[in-house]
């Protein structure tokens, strides 16, 4: 039995190595939440909530999330016993709206407490199949489509198997257009953040010729209607991101035709169980899925990692190095990645497959709180 008898949030301070720019807006350093969580049995294990600190891409923030966790999500934790932790989640949602990111960030926690507890790495725990990961990388927007394409080669060189380049209306076609002719056969996509209405076609079906593997999320955050008025217009498949936080908008995203795959958040979507049963739901379709990322610190990475062993990850997944971000990670080892553009699946390790390094998140840390016993 999982029981969580301990649980320490701390917000730590990341400065990122340069700025990171989505159409909705500029970051230069994350205000990362992270959870220490501890069993009964005394194992224990690190989790982050992935919520950012404005609201520019989904509702949620970190100012929003420590209270919801501490008030809402961590009572209903604590101290309460598990069969297995596919349990937590029905556990946060009976009259419990919303708050993905917060519920996650116990719920995946408790995924990585029982891998530490049965001693056996989390990608393991849930059935994952892969010993390596492809992995991908998303370039913010840049000042010039030269610039962006020099960005590109860099990546290329680097041996990343997926490029994702940030777009937004005025710096989308001539940005698109510059890298697909300096790389004829690159694996190129583009994501939006929301950027356009149908009212931009235009300009979206000017890229529908440039071999993207994908637009991701052109419309609105939570609109699936006009996703599928857009993707009958495309030939490009669209991915949703913001649009799907539960299963149940996957499931829509299927029957409207909103989008022909989806990037799976755990943090976005509540947590491990419902990024398993998208998975699952979307494989049944012939549907591939792929792991996002939101500038996690290493401790975010290792979920992500984790799950994309899963078999229908598969596209590359949004999980570059620690050193894509950081001139100092909070995990030993730090994540690298092979010059084939993988990274290996920590198979040889129990639980999360890295240690926290204490000292550096003290050094970064500006607020602590400890729930339990
Ligand atoms: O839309 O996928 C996104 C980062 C922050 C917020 C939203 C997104 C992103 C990324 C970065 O694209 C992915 C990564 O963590 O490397
Ligand atoms: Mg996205």
């Amino acid at each position: 039995m999982l029981e969580l008898v301990r649980l320490t949030l701390r917000e730590i301070r990341l400065p990122l190595r340069e700025p990171f720019q989505i159409s909705s807006g500029t970051m230069t350093e994350r205000r990362i939440v992270l959870l220490e969580l501890e069993d009964r049995s005394g194992a224990s294990t690190w989790s982050e909530c992935v919520c950012d600190d404005a609201p520019n891409y989904l509702p949620e923030i970190v100012d929003t999330a420590w209270p919801v966790i501490e008030k809402w999500v961590a009572p209903r934790v604590l101290g309460q016993r598990f069969a297995a932790p596919g349990d937590v989640h029905a556990a946060l949602e009976s009259d419990f709206r919303g708050h993905q990111m917060a519920k996650a960030a116990v719920e995946m926690g408790m995924w990585g407490l029982e891998a530490e507890r049965l001693g056996i790495p989390l990608a393991r725990l849930i059935g994952g199949t892969r010993e390596v990961v492809d992995v991908g990388i998303s370039l913010g927007i840049q000042a010039t489509p030269e610039a962006l394409v020099e960005k590109v080669r860099g990546a290329l060189a680097q041996g990343y198997r997926k490029i994702k380049l940030k777009i937004k209306p005025g710096k989308d076609v001539a940005y698109v257009r510059a890298v697909r002719a300096a790389f004829p056969d690159a694996p190129l996509m583009a994501d939006a953040n929301n950027a356009y209405t149908l009212d931009d076609i235009d300009a979206l079906v000017a890229m529908d010729d440039q071999k993207l593997m994908m637009f991701e999320q052109p419309l609105a955050w939570d609109d699936l209607v006009r996703h599928a008025e857009l993707q009958k217009r495309l030939q490009t498949p669209v991915c949703l991101d913001e649009s799907i936080t539960s299963l149940e908008r996957a499931q829509d995203m299927v029957t409207l035709g909103s989008g022909r795959m989806i990037n799976i958040k755990p943090g976005r979507v509540g947590g491990f169980s419902q990024s398993i049963a998208i998975h699952d739901f979307l494989e049944s379709q012939g549907m591939p899925v792929w792991c996002g990322g939101m500038l996690e610190s290493g401790v975010g990475r290792a979920y992500n990692v984790a799950l994309a062993s899963l078999p229908n990850f598969k596209k590359p997944g949004d999980i570059s190095p620690s050193s894509r971000y950081w001139t100092r990670d909070v995990i030993t080892p730090e994540w690298t990645m092979q010059p084939d553009g993988t990274t290996r699946v920590p198979l040889d390790t129990p639980g999360i497959g890295v240690a926290v390094d204490r000292d550096r998140v003290d050094d970064l840390t500006v607020r602590t709180l400890q729930l339990g016993r």
